[in-house]
């Protein structure tokens, strides 16, 4: 990581399933585009994916998975520090003392805690609960500028906002109070089969989710079955959402704008729309796929990566995590 007065950014990803095709065009594709600009700062948020259990064996494939997928996405070792957060230990430290700097009244407003606890009512933990505050302090501990959000990740950010800045008016300026930003480019994937909700790794309807892993055939067929509506026109509107999905996907991965692909869809019908959307995403993904599987082989590379950033992100953040023991009072 280079170490000149570039801003800094953090950002973040749960390895809580494969990485999905909504992963890549909202955040990742855009972590790889700020590499040269920016400070880049990411993580794999995998203590975050406890929040709702994890099956061990399942959960270990996915985080090594899930950090190969990322990398062949184009994340460079050498340009960005890329760590796992389990392995940095100030982060749960963190955590804790935020916990107690953030109001029970607050939590309960998040709009996740509730949409998660509706969708888990058997496991409503209180990690769940309190996960923002696990947020806040990933991205507290590395003074970020910066932070880059999906749509539904604004309201916690606004939440570790907030919470820098009372324990700055409490302690003096121990945090920087990051800014959040939702990038131009950055798509908002939604789900093939029911497209009034986003595309999850989570989804327990397989064909509503594109992984970045899929093989082109299992790609072709999830777009062939993409609900869409009855009009069979290709044009972006009201009441059209699976159609307006497919359309954004296609102009994310080929650079064309919803103008011109309604005109390139003209007088034809939704099978060869689908088709074709379908192919430019599996030519999109090609090369990553080919990538992941040269890195998946190399482990020993992988953890020679990772452990290198665990080791930069925990002498970087012990900074921030003593900074703000001490002022609380802790001997240290
Ligand atoms: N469908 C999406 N479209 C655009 N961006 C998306 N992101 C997630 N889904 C879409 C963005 O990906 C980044 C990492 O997300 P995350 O892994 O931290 O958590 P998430 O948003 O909860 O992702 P999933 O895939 O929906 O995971 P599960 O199923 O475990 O809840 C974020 O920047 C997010 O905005």
């Amino acid at each position: 990581m280079e170490t000149e007065k570039k801003k800094i950014v953090f950002s973040a990803i749960q390895p809580s399933g494969t990485i999905t095709l909504g992963n890549y065009l909202g955040a990742v594709r855009n972590w790889v585009n700020m590499q040269d600009e920016f400070n880049c700062i990411y993580a794999l948020a995998d203590l975050h994916t406890i929040t709702v259990r994890q099956e061990p064996a399942v959960m270990r494939k996915n985080i090594l998975d899930a950090y190969a997928s990322i990398m062949a996405c184009g994340i460079d070792p050498e340009k960005s520090l890329f760590f796992i957060q389990s392995h940095v230990h100030t982060h749960a430290e963190l955590a804790w003392i935020l916990n107690c700097y953030t109001q029970f009244g607050e939590l309960s407003r998040m709009t996740q805690f509730k949409d998660k606890s509706a969708k888990h009512a058997d496991n409503i933990n209180a990690g769940l609960f309190t996960y923002p505050c696990l947020m806040a302090a990933d991205i507290l501990l590395y003074q970020a500028d910066m932070v880059p959000v999906g749509a539904d990740q604004k309201q916690h950010l606004e939440l570790s906002r907030d919470i820098a800045v009372r324990f700055n008016g409490l302690y003096g300026n121990v945090f920087k109070v990051p800014e959040g930003f939702i990038p131009k480019n950055g798509a908002r994937v939604m789900s093939l089969q029911d497209p009034t909700r986003k595309m999850s790794k989570s989804d327990e309807n397989v064909n509503g989710c594109v992984h970045l892993l899929d093989t082109p055939e299992v790609i072709m067929k999830k777009f062939k079955r993409a609900v869409t509506d009855s009009e069979a026109v290709v044009r972006y509107g009201e009441g059209k959402e699976g159609i307006n999905n497919l359309m954004s996907i296609y102009s994310a991965v080929t650079g064309k704008t919803l103008e011109e692909i309604e005109k390139e869809f003209e007088g034809k019908g939704y099978g060869d729309f689908k088709t074709t959307v379908g192919e430019a995403v599996v030519e999109a993904l090609r090369p990553i796929k080919t990538r992941y599987e040269q890195l998946i082989r190399d482990k020993a590379y992988l953890e020679e990566c990772y452990r290198k950033a665990d080791e930069t992100a925990l002498r970087f953040s012990r900074r921030t995590l003593s900074k703000a023991m001490k002022k609380i009072g802790f001997i240290l």
